[in-house]
This record gives C-alpha cells, structure tokens and sequence, in this order.
C-alpha cells in the first residue's frame, strides 16, 4: 500500500474542524470524526451481591462487589421537556447492571466487567460510551486493603466502509455483504451510499466495479471489526490472487472515528482515498463534513481537489 501522508497542520485544521456546521445527513454527529463531548449520568458504588472468582466456593458463596459507572449521553432534550422516554434511567441501568452479575459467572473482573459494558450498550441505546469500574473489596488477598477494581471505558464508533465488487453478480455480492454487516449484533445504523458504476483504477486490466460507501456504528475495536470483514469477504468466495485484481466483494475501513494507524495489516484512515473518485464520491454523500485526521482535509475538499482530475492511475 502506498505511504500515508502527513501533514504538519493536520491538528490545527483538526481544531478547525471541531467548529464547523454537522454535515451528515442524518445530523447524529458523524460530521466531523471528532468524539462529541457529552452529558453524563453517575452512578456511584452500586453494590450488588454476586459469585465471579476464580476459587470454586467464590462463585458457591457470592460476594460483595460494587459498580461505579459514567453514561454519556445526550440530555439537553430530556432536560428540556423534563420528560423520562427522552432520558436513559439511572434506576434500569441499576436494575439492569445487578440482574446481569447475579445471573452470569465470571473468573474474572476482567470479563464480568467488559460482558456487562457491552449488554449495556446494547440495552441502553441513549448510551454512547461509558466507563465502568468493577470493584471487588472482598477479594480473596489475605491481606488489609479497601477494594480491588478495573476501570474500562467502551462505546460505540462510527465507521466508513468502502465496499466493492467487480466479479460475478456484483450487485449480489455487496448485497450479501451489506447484510452480514447489518446482521452483526455489534453493529447498528447501518446506511449505504448509492451503488455507482466506476471504470477499474490502479492499472490492472479487469471488468468495471460497483463501489458504495457504508456507514456504521460499532463496539467492535478496530481489527475484530477488519477480521469481521474479512471473514464476510471469504464468505462471500473472494479469493486473493492478484493483487489490486478482479475480487467478488471488497470491504475496506476508509475511516474508524478519529483513530489513526500505519500498520500494513491496518492502515486507517485509508491512505490513498484522496485519489480515488470511486472512494470520495459515495463517502461525500453519507459524510462530506468528514475530516481525515491525518491530513485534516474534509471529503468534500479531496473530492474537490480531484475535480477535473479522473482518478489518478
Ligand atoms: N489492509 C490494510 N489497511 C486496510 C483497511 N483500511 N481496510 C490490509 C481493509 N484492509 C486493509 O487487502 C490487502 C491487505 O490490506 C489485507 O491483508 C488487509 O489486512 P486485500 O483486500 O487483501 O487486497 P486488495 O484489496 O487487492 O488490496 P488493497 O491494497 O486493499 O486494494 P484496495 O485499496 O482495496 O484497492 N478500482 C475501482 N474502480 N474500484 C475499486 O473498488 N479497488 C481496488 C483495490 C483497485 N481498483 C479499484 C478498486
Ligand atoms: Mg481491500
């Protein structure tokens, strides 16, 4: 893959970025790649009595073990109309939280903590992220000390998809596609571009591609959300064999959120998205606020600095 590209005033148009209208059509806060500051809810050393240990009479006998957590969230509106449907209650996430740890056992504080942020923000759709800690003060130490405890934080992030195909029934194969994505519980508010018929780009002589953009929101980190599209590729017969060849569905990350990484496994955000109208176009209708938070540069001006230009080969 070729080199990124950076650039010396990528954070300072970043910045920029922070204070320029939401473009997405949707206006819920893909505009820019930036995570929006949010409202939050506190719940604080919710104790719940339950068996997760590693010693077989710790999950006999239970134990104390307390929660501590932050939802943020959107309350501007709940507080406004003063009015629960609108509001993520502190008293269900409670409830929701005890009933979970009392009915699953876990080894350790590790896993009970990251199972119960993930139900969470599967239950709680208001939630966008949270931080959670799990303390245990009765853990089996044999020695003084207040609580033992791990903190985490996880949430939802939006994705950029580009999806392609130009073998077989293409139109077939990137709707296979679109639905395994739509079909993992991890994802959610799936929404696809128009589909556009686009001449082969990087000078391999093959057959003319269908290419769209998707965005998604997603609790999966960034490689298991790679090793999920790459599975869904596989399932889908592509095979490698020349590369930048013909494939029955390609699925590459173009952005994930704000995250930034030069790994030749993972190159996010897409490093040569900036000469590809086949990328750009479909992107600039779901997100052209967007900003590459390598070079800074939102999708509407790459793909106005590639006007006139056809894709450059
Ligand atoms: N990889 C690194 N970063 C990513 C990422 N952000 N998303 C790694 C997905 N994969 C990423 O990919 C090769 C390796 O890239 C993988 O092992 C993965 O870990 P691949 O899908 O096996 O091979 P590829 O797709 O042939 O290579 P590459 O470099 O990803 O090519 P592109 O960028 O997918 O371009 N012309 C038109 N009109 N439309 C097209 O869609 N696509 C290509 C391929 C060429 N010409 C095209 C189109
Ligand atoms: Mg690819």
């Amino acid at each position: 893959m070729p080199e990124e590209s950076r650039t010396d005033d990528g954070k300072q148009s970043l910045q920029a970025a922070g204070r320029a209208t939401d473009n997405c059509i949707l206006g819920r806060g893909c505009g820019t790649g930036r995570e929006k500051k949010m409202d939050e809810i506190h719940i604080k050393n919710l104790e719940i009595y339950a068996g997760h240990g590693v010693y077989e009479e710790e999950n006999r006998n239970g134990q104390l073990f307390v929660v501590d957590m932050i939802l943020y969230t959107e309350l501007r509106k709940a507080g406004m109309a003063d009015e629960m449907a609108l509001s993520t209650s502190y008293g269900e996430v409670s409830r929701f939280a005890n009933r979970y740890l009392r009915e699953h056992t876990f080894r350790l504080i590790e896993a009970a903590a990251e199972h119960l942020a993930r139900e969470l923000l599967l239950a709680f759709p208001k939630v966008e992220r949270l931080v959670l800690e799990l303390k245990k003060p009765e853990a089996p130490i044999g020695l003084p000390f207040s609580y033992v405890s791990v903190k985490i934080e996880r949430g939802w992030k939006t994705a950029y998809l580009g999806i392609g195909s130009n073998m077989g029934n293409k139109r077939e194969f990137l709707d296979f596609g679109l639905q395994e994505i739509k079909n993992h519980p991890e994802i959610k508010d799936v929404r696809c571009s128009d589909i556009i018929t686009t001449a082969p780009y990087g000078g391999v002589e093959q057959d003319d591609f269908l290419n769209g953009a998707v965005e998604l929101k997603t609790l999966l980190p960034p490689y298991e959300l790679l090793a999920f599209l790459q599975e869904t590729e596989k399932k889908a017969g592509r095979e490698r064999k020349v590369h930048w060849g013909p494939r029955t569905l390609d699925l590459d990350i173009l952005f994930y959120q704000d995250f930034v990484s030069d790994d030749a496994r993972l190159t996010v955000p897409h490093p040569d998205m900036a000469n590809r109208r086949f990328v750009l176009e479909p992107l600039m209708e779901l997100c052209p606020g967007y900003r590459n938070p390598v070079s800074g540069k939102s999708v509407r001006e790459m793909l106005g600095e590639l006007a006139g230009d056809s894709d450059k080969k």
